[in-house]
Parts: structure tokens; C-alpha cells; sequence
């Protein structure tokens, strides 16, 4: 059983193989590779922490599990909704399903019911792995819920000391110390086929998954490894959500594994947590999105020892702005790097040979000679270097539709396969690319990414609300944050009760409205959709006013 995806055409597909972009490997060969000599395999892949694991150490872990989920009759095909936080066994698990073919959603660790439901209704898995560390995981109460909504789940792995299900930690100590290393083959999926889901930003009402394939995605990690400069020297602080693409594959640790280089887990972006593994561990490099760096800049001059080694920052996930950009490298003394991506493909970076002028005012650009990208008009016509336009793109680690999303799909792609980013850029005559807005209804707090329809949805379904829109509003840190127009039948409905109401939904917290305005009506276009930009306009002026 494989999972269904939306191929490349086959002239593409001939195309990217015959360029050597697609490799017929599989992304468990990012760590398998420098396990075939002793010098290579003994190096330190991952510190986590007290522990730190070996290349060798990396690989047995995930054989191990491998072994075990085997055992469970785990089988390629299968699916698996993973949420761990920034821990060893992360990557662990990763490998894990990688090797059995088991194809998993890796949700952020501060998602919740709203947001585990959503892709346990999609994918139908087989498999949970999770957390005790989690606040639904404390217990079995959650997981007894979804047990009973969900027949197809027939196995938990638990991560940390399980009240419920298998605890990963025992089970790895147990067979570690018996190493009954009997040789199962294992068959990951096919190369050519999905290897994981990654999570999409969103924009509706349900999230999206991404299908990526081993092919596609180990691509994007070996060009992002040669753009970076990553090898086996390369300290590598991931302090953003491990899932994330930003810091999975560019290059972020799938990209320090295949060089051979070193991760070092830090639990969250925040100076306190990172300046002193910096220190300690003499990292070269890490990344971040705008509002930690506003932080690190903040708390640097107290402590701008620790970060002597620190060669790289890579900045991305939301528009930096040129101030800030200016202050990294004099406060920081470091290089920036800034990453303009998205998890559906599309990777851009400046160069570290670039002049400063594309440093601080460019989002870079992209990976690969084959990425293509059209800058067009409302019209749909491409528009000159310099312009404003809607970014469309397509290219050898570019999905070619979301999951079991046909309608969608027909929206988010053009004819030719093109995908709509959501993204208004412009592009230089040097080929660089300028985020300067989005068409896309979605909020993005400080690279954090909020689907209005989600949270305008789950508003709706208060008893007292009969509309709702959800927009962006300026934030001096975090760039954006969301604020809610409701329409209400109850004149003393509070901004802290729907707050409240939200989370008993399920709703992450980085989801809930930052502020709501309670308003008699919404501002309508003339086609009949709530006039965001409208709604926009007036909080801004409405934060003027209060200043
Ligand atoms: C990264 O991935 P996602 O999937 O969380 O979000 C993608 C969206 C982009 O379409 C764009 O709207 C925004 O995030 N974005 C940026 C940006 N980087 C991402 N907007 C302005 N400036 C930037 N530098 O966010 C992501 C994936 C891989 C690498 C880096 C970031």
C-alpha cells in the first residue's frame, strides 16, 4: 500500500531524475550514509540535553523501534500522527517510520484537540506517538476519546513514562541492553512515493497536508546543504519546532545529518534557553524567526561572549525587516542568512557571497535552476522585475497537490501546475524575490501561521456570535498579530469568554484572537465577502488612536 499523492508529469519526472535532483533514495540514507565506516558513524549526530547519540547510536535507536513497530505488524503504507516536542526521540521515531514505510503527520507540539483531530481524520492512523510532556497526554482521557472515535488506531508510543500505551524510552533501554539483533529487511515506501506529510500554513477551515516524497524532499535537504556550506564541522542549534520545514530540511537538521555535522536541541527560541547551549556546545549556526531575533538582539550585550562561535544565523518563516536585519551581524557578530520557504516546496536564500544590499532587503532566491516562478497580476499576466505580483511556482521539491484535496487543489494550482503561494512579491533583475504582502487569508504571527477560516469557524459556533472574521493587525514584535470582528447577540459577551470558549474547543493557543473588536455589522465587497482590507484599515487606525 502506498499513499495516494498527486504526481509530477512525466516529462518532469524524467527531467529531475536525468539532472540527478532525484536519486532513488531513501531520506532514512540522510543518516544510514555515515554509518558504513567507524570514524564517520561515531560522530556526534545529536545532543539532547545530557544525552548525547552517535551517528551509530542515531541509527540503532531507530532499528530498534523499527524492529519493534515491525513486530506490532506495522507495514509500509501505514499512517502515524506524531507529536513530540524538540527531543532526541523526535528524530528517533522519525527514522523509525521512515524505515517500516509508515508515512507520518509530525504535528507542532503546542497544537491541540482542534488541530490533532483534523489530521487523525484525514490520514486515519494506525499509529499515535506522543507525549506525557503534553497537557492531553498527562492522562488517558484524550486518548480513550480517540481510541473510541478512531478504530484504526491500534497502537500508541509514548514518550516519557507512559500511563497508557508502549513508553518509548523503556522500550529503547530494554532492547538496547538484550541487542537481540535479529535482521528484519525493512521496505520503507518506495523513494519515488510519499515519505511524510508536512504540515500547511492553511488558509481554510481544515488544515492541509502536504505529501512529500523521499525523492523530492532529500533533494531540497542536498541543495540546501551545498547553498549553507553545511559539513561535518557544523554545530547546529534547532531551537525553532523540529517539524517545521524551516528547521527540518533548510538545511536544518535533516541537513546537518547528511553532512555529518552535529544538532543541538534547544526546547525554545528564547535567549535564555539558546545562549547557553551556544556557549556550550560552541554552535556555528541556528534559525530563527523575526520576533526571537528581535529577543536574542535584546539580551546579546550581556552575553555576546557565548556567542563567539556562532557563524550563521538564518532568518525566516516572516517578513524581517531592513532595521533588524542591519543590527544582526555588529550586535550578534554573525552572518545572516535570510530563508524565504514554505513547506509545500519552494526554498529561497541569500547567498553568503552576496553584497549587503541583498542581504538586508531580500528574502534571497531559490534553490535550485529549476525552480520556476511566475510573478503575475490580478489578471493572471506576469508582471516585470520590479513589480508587484502574485508568486506562483513549481519545481523538482514543489508538491503537486494538497492531500485528498481535489477541490482545493483546483484553486491552489494553475493549468500548468503551477502553486499559488498566497505570497505578493517582486522580483529583482537579479533574480531575487521581496515578500511585500500576501493574498492569502491567513495571519502570520511572528512565523506562526493562522488560517482565518479556522478560527472564524470555531468563534461561529459560540452560541452568541453570528459572525466573525478574523484578521491581522500590526505588532512592533511579533510583525502581526490576529484580531477578531464578532458580531454578537449578547451585549455583554467579553473578549476573555471567547477566549475561553476557543480553548475548550481545542484551539492552539497561538490561534486565539489577540484582541476583538465587537462590532453592529461587517464591511462587505461588492461581490459579497467580508472586506478584510476594510477591517484591516480599521484596527490599524483604531491602534493610532489608542497610542
Ligand atoms: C516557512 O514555511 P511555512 O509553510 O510555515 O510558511 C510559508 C509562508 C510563506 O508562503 C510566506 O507567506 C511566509 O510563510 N514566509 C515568509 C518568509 N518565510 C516564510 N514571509 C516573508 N519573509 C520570509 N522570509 O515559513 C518556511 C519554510 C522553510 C524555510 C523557511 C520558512
Amino acid at each position: 500500500m502506498t499513499i495516494p499523492f498527486t504526481p509530477w508529469p512525466a516529462e518532469f519526472t524524467a527531467r529531475y531524475i536525468e539532472k540527478g535532483y532525484w536519486i532513488d533514495l531513501p531520506l532514512t540514507d540522510i543518516v544510514t550514509r555515515h554509518c558504513v565506516d567507524s570514524t564517520s558513524a561515531s560522530r556526534t549526530a545529536l545532543i539532547c540535553h545530557q544525552r548525547q547519540f552517535s551517528y551509530a547510536e542515531l541509527n540503532c535507536l531507530s532499528n530498534i523501534l523499527a524492529h519493534h513497530l515491525h513486530a506490532q505488524g506495522f507495514k509500509a503504507g501505514d499512517t502515524a500522527v506524531v507529536q513530540l516536542p524538540n527531543v532526541a526521540e523526535f528524530y528517533i521515531v522519525f527514522l523509525a517510520l521512515l524505515k517500516v514505510g509508515i508515512v507520518p503527520v509530525n504535528a507542532l507540539f503546542n497544537h491541540k484537540q482542534l488541530e490533532l483531530r483534523a489530521y487523525i481524520e484525514q490520514v486515519q492512523p494506525a499509529l499515535m506517538v506522543v507525549s506525557n510532556c503534553h497537557q492531553l497526554f498527562h492522562d488517558d482521557r484524550f486518548v480513550s476519546e480517540l481510541n473510541a472515535d478512531t478504530p484504526t488506531i491500534r497502537h500508541w508510543l509514548v514518550e516519557g513514562e507512559a500511563t497508557f500505551g508502549t513508553s518509548i524510552t523503556e522500550l529503547l533501554m530494554a532492547q538496547q541492553e538484550e541487542s537481540n539483533e535479529e535482521v528484519v529487511e525493512f521496505t520503507s515506501t518506495p523513494a519515488s512515493e510519499v515519505a511524510f506529510f508536512q504540515l500547511s500554513g492553511g488558509s481554510t477551515g481544515t488544515p492541509k497536508l502536504i505529501p512529500r516524497t523521499h525523492n523530492d524532499y532529500y533533494y531540497s535537504v542536498r541543495a540546501s546543504v551545498e547553498i549553507c556550506q553545511l559539513d561535518s564541522d557544523t554545530v547546529y542549534l534547532c531551537a525553532l519546532p523540529a517539524p517545521h520545514n524551516f528547521s527540518l530540511s533548510s538545511p536544518g537538521a535533516f541537513g546537518v545529518f547528511y553532512a555529518g555535522g552535529t544538532v543541538v536541541l534547544a526546547t525554545d527560541p528564547s535567549a535564555m534557553s539558546c545562549f547557553p547551549l551556544i556557549h556550550k556546545h560552541r554552535v556555528t549556526m541556528t534559525a530563527l524567526v523575526p520576533p526571537a531575533v528581535t529577543l536574542w538582539l535584546q539580551a546579546a550585550s550581556d552575553y555576546k561572549r557565548h556567542l563567539v562561535s556562532l557563524n550563521v544565523l538564518q532568518v525566516g518563516g516572516a517578513r524581517l525587516s531592513e532595521s533588524l536585519a542591519k543590527q544582526i551581524s555588529p550586535v550578534l557578530g554573525c552572518q545572516l542568512q535570510q530563508v524565504f520557504g514554505m513547506a509545500e516546496g519552494l526554498v529561497n536564500y541569500t547567498r553568503f557571497d552576496d553584497d549587503s544590499w541583498h542581504v538586508f532587503n531580500t528574502q534571497g532566491r531559490p534553490i535550485s535552476n529549476d525552480d520556476e516562478i511566475k510573478i503575475v497580476d490580478e489578471q493572471g499576466n506576469e508582471v516585470p522585475d520590479g513589480i508587484a505580483g502574485a508568486l506562483l511556482t513549481r519545481g523538482p521539491y514543489t508538491f503537486r497537490g494538497y492531500f485528498n484535496s481535489p477541490d482545493h487543489n483546483a484553486n491552489a494550482f494553475d493549468a500548468d501546475g503551477f502553486y499559488r503561494s498566497g505570497d505578493i512579491v517582486k522580483r529583482t533583475t537579479t533574480g531575487y524575490l521581496i515578500v511585500v504582502g500576501r493574498d492569502k487569508d491567513q495571519i502570520n504571527r511572528g512565523g506562526e501561521k493562522i488560517a482565518a477560516e479556522e478560527v472564524e469557524n470555531q468563534l461561529l459556533v459560540h452560541e452568541a456570535v453570528t459572525n466573525a472574521a478574523l484578521v491581522s493587525m500590526p505588532d512592533t514584535v511579533m510583525g502581526e498579530k490576529s484580531c477578531a470582528f464578532v458580531i454578537t447577540t449578547n451585549p455583554a459577551l467579553k473578549a476573555i469568554t471567547l477566549r475561553k470558549h476557543l480553548r475548550a474547543r481545542g484551539v492552539a493557543e497561538y490561534k486565539l484572537p489577540d484582541r476583538v473588536e465587537f462590532v453592529a455589522q461587517l464591511p462587505m465587497t461588492p461581490v459579497g465577502k467580508v472586506d478584510k482590507k476594510q477591517l484591516r484599515q480599521t484596527i490599524q487606525q483604531t491602534l493610532i488612536i489608542k497610542k
